[in-house]
């Protein structure tokens, strides 16, 4: 059954590329659009191709390969697609830094980095790779978008932005650095420009219910998380009556969730932009008082970031408006305040100082009233503090006080009662509100995809007619920086309006990149359909995927929505169910040992992992650490996340070239678990490269024996035999279980490096014996195969096995049962000899057997007084 000669050492890089392009020669990964029997589909985040694979890619694809062919094993069909999310702004910075359009740039790097996964010997169905930066993806983007805006789920606002008037161009959060934009250092300016939005407040209360189905597959952190980002809150809506009528008719609402200290508030606040705070300033500046005016202004220039508002120094200035307040009909001055978000509730606060922090900062600052309401309960009986805030007061367990009528009632009596008052009235009522807010999904640029959208002066906002779509990016476009180019493009932006005919301009804002990868996973079942998004038979296939993974950082915005776009293609009619991913894998991140050098002005040079050597004691500990530049000591600055920034990154090329594919896998595989932090290290790598040399020789030294003995009589083997066949059963189903249900791929492969210990102890005497050593090995290889599936691949044709139809082997139980067992004999409670017998042995056999010892006989001086037998154990004669 040999049948070939090979190498007596293993040769990573002579077999690597021999294997992949059999694979591609074979097509051995492809799967049809539609499928019967068992199958599943198996997706890893899709890359942005930046330029080359870091470690974090190669961790990310090398476990859902494991889990795809592993799967492949259990004879089920996988679906494992990729391709590229290959919009987006690091192409147009390349443009503008290189002179170069952002498509060939894309498309370079494509080429480069699909090189390199092919190199890492994925289990791809390459036949379905594609880019969505191509008009046969993203048409029908903008196909659903036109049907989305059509049902009224997608809508245009103005909205704010940052605005850098020397390069003429809006910039991303990101883009600015202190104030000013990163590029030409100018004084960053806000601005109102009109942008699309989706509508995924509609779907708020369905994206928080459905996580309730997702809670066995996904980690419980990331629910937690999307649970927290859509932020359902409870609370209501209280409106205080206008003190000024005439200058100012409707009362002002406010959202609180916190009722229960209504009698508590001394002024109410509200955001920079509310139409009362510009009313008040509108006043002001006619009675010749700019300053109301200019703060506004100066508030709207700040960030727009919540996080900044909630810890940024709290700011203010009063309206010189007063409202009443709902109960009690007292005058409340009314204030404008940084720490009150327009976008939130109705963009107003009843401030209630004493009770909640930011009103307490705030009140403190500008000397406003401070009331205590809620008792100070479960505080060890600290007296509440009018200049010092505590935790607690905060809470909701307390009762009421200084509050009139309502004195004494718990948080939930004094809701019920406000309620009941105020309802009445038309003055508050119960409201639930999310933190979540509308999709903003317009951007300013231009490698991105085109909204299908066209502005008339006489019809406003038309769609794209179905029959024009795709509206196709030009390609050959080299950005400069200075704004939009698609803006200078009147053969892209000139157009006819499609419902009077005039002339008309084509959108040239492009989409958030967001939108592209919220639903690939979906076109990857077809993605060569030309009549719609997804093929419904291919949906129907395919559709949810079973298992995602990918980075936690994508746990919250990414993953809410494609969660949303399921639902929305559902809707549509384009897919089933509600959820995208059934199963979540969030890996850890990777990483590596820093080193620096810090100059006088404490400034740090960081040096390269690969730049450094390592002096090490006898026990392998770090001594020192040079810079092979200048052979000179650097600092060692531990562990921490693979980064530019530390320049601490390896890179798996270089990895692959010296070791191969395989020990980069099993290093990455066995070094941590996948949801935890993988710390690099070049001896974790050598390791693995030991063990597969070690798994070659193996398998190189039985076939040079040429023993061809396959059937194994069970009945006829030898303690060793039997042990070494326990051992491959055993680890057949240890390794199953690691995989398929644990995903604790680490301790799959130490069952596996224990096999191959167990298999070079063993030596093989007989056919027999031969027999069982060849089922420990193609065990070992076949178990291997998703982690080294090129050294599997090579070893199994020897072996006259292939890979690709190979099974995951099946536990013989009966291997499993122990046949016999060692018996400790003593006498008179001293150890004086063992036997090995059968398990199912009579007691009287296993007493005759013991008697006849030669060891035992020469101490039984006399009959035997008494006999202890403890089964499976031990036999004491006493004499
Ligand atoms: C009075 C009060 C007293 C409040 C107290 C809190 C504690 P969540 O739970 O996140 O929904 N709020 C309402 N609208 C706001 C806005 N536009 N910008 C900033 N803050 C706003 O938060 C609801 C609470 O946040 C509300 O309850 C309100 O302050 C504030 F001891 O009202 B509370
Ligand atoms: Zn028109």
């Amino acid at each position: 059954m040999t049948t070939s000669h090979i190498d007596s050492e293993y040769q990573a890089s002579a077999i690597e590329p021999q294997v992949q392009q059999d694979w591609d020669n074979r097509k051995v990964f492809k799967v049809a659009d539609t499928v019967e029997g068992k199958h599943r589909y198996i997706l890893s985040m899709f890359p942005y191709p930046s330029g080359k694979l870091h470690m974090g890619h190669v961790r990310n694809y090398t476990i859902g390969d494991v889990i795809s062919r592993f799967h492949r094993l259990k004879g089920e069909t996988v679906l494992q697609p990729m391709g590229w999310d290959a919009f987006g702004l690091p192409a147009e910075n390349a443009a503008i830094a290189h002179q170069v359009a952002p498509a060939k740039w894309t498309f370079e790097n494509i080429a480069y980095m699909r090189d390199q996964l092919k190199k890492l010997g994925l289990s791809v169905d390459w036949d379905r790779e594609f880019a969505t930066c191509t008009p046969e993806y993203y048409h029908w983007e903008q196909w659903l978008f036109v049907q989305l805006y059509k049902k009224g789920l997608i809508y245009r606002k103005l909205s704010t932005v940052n605005w850098d008037p020397v390069d003429q161009t809006v910039l991303a959060n990101e883009q600015v650095e202190n104030g000013r934009g990163w590029r030409s250092g100018a004084l960053v300016e806000k601005r109102d420009i009109p942008m699309y939005y989706f509508r995924i407040t509609d779907y708020a209360q369905e994206l928080l219910d459905d996580l309730d189905t997702l809670k066995d597959g996904w980690p419980q952190q990331v629910l937690t998380m999307q649970r927290n980002w859509i932020g359902r809150s409870t609370g209501m809506d209280i409106t205080f009556p206008s003190a000024n009528p005439a200058i100012y008719a409707d009362g002002l609402t406010v959202y609180t969730t916190r009722a229960d200290t209504l009698m508590g508030v001394t002024y109410v606040a509200v955001a920079a932009e509310h139409p009362m705070a510009l009313k008040a300033a509108a006043l002001q500046s006619e009675a010749g008082n700019p300053e109301l005016a200019a703060f506004i202004e100066e508030c709207r220039m700040g960030s727009v970031a919540e996080a900044d508002l909630a810890t940024a120094e709290k700011k203010g200035m009063a309206t010189g408006l007063f409202v009443k307040h709902p109960v009690t009909g007292e005058d409340l001055p009314v204030w404008i305040a940084n720490y009150v978000l327009m976008s939130y509730g109705s963009g107003a606060v009843m401030a209630v100082p004493a009770h909640d922090e930011r009103d307490f900062e705030f009140a403190n600052k500008f000397n406003l009233p401070i009331k205590q309401v809620i008792d100070a309960q479960g505080a060890d009986d600290a007296a509440y503090s009018a200049t010092e805030w505590q935790e607690w007061y905060g809470s909701k367990d307390g009762k009421l006080v200084n509050s009139g009528e309502f004195d004494g009632l718990a948080f939930q009596a004094a809701y019920d009662a406000f309620l009941a008052k105020l309802e009445p009235q038309a003055l508050a009522n119960s409201k639930v509100q999310f933190r979540l807010r509308d999709w903003g999904v317009s951007r300013q640029r231009y490698w991105g995809c085109p909204i299908p959208m066209i502005n008339c002066n006489s019809c406003g906002q038309v769609t794209v007619p179905e029959d024009q779509l795709p509206v196709v990016l030009p390609t050959d476009v080299v950005p400069d920086g200075s704004g939009n180019p698609l803006n200078k493009m009147p053969e892209f932006y000139e157009t006819k309006c499609p419902s009077c005919g005039g002339d008309a301009r084509r959108e040239t804002d492009t989409l958030d990149t967001f939108v592209e990868s919220s639903w690939y996973y979906a076109r990857y079942a077809s993605p060569d359909f030309t009549g719609g998004m997804v093929k419904p038979e291919a949906a129907q296939s395919w559709l949810p995927v079973n298992q995602y993974i990918g980075g936690v950082e994508h746990a919250i915005l990414h993953l809410l929505y494609a969660r949303f776009f399921h639902k929305l293609m559902r809707d549509e009619g384009v897919v089933q169910g509600n959820e995208p991913f059934t199963n979540l894998l969030t890996q850890g991140m990777v990483l590596a040992d820093t080193f620096y050098r810090e100059a006088e002005n404490g400034k740090k040079t960081w040096f390269n992992p690969a730049d450094i050597e390592l002096e090490r004691d006898e026990k392998g500990r770090i001594l020192s650490a040079k810079y092979s530049g200048d052979g000179q000591e650097v600092v060692i600055g531990g562990q921490e996340k693979m980064s530019k920034s530390k320049n601490n990154g390896i890179d798996p090329q270089a990895i692959i070239d010296q070791y191969g594919a395989d020990t980069a896998r099993v290093f990455m595989m066995f070094a941590a678990p996948p949801d935890q932090s993988l710390e690099w290290s070049d001896a974790g790598v050598e390791g693995a490269n030991r063990f597969l040399k070690r798994v070659w020789r193996l398998a190189a030294g039985f076939l040079e024996k040429g023993n061809q003995a396959t059937t194994i009589d069970t009945a006829n083997l030898s303690k060793d035999a039997q042990d070494l066949r326990r051992k491959t059963h055993e680890t057949i189903q240890k390794v199953g279980d690691d995989i398929e249900r644990r995903h604790a791929f680490n301790t799959a492969i130490a069952a596996l490096m224990e096999l191959l210990n167990a298999s070079n102890k063993f030596e093989a005497k007989d056919d027999n014996d031969a027999a069982v050593a060849r089922e420990a090995i193609t065990t070992l290889l076949t178990l291997l195969a998703p982690f080294a599936p090129h050294l599997s691949q090579t070893l199994l044709t020897q072996f006259g096995l292939e890979l690709t139809t190979v099974e995951f082997p099946q536990v013989d139980e009966s291997a499993l049962t122990r046949n016999t067992q060692t018996i400790v004999v003593q006498v008179n409670g001293k150890l004086r000899g063992k036997l090995d017998v059968a398990v199912d042995i009579s007691k009287d056999e296993l007493l005759a057997l013991a008697k006849a010892l030669p060891e035992v006989q020469q101490f039984l001086t006399g009959p035997t007084k008494k006999e202890i037998v403890v089964p499976n154990k031990l036999v004491n004669l006493v004499v």
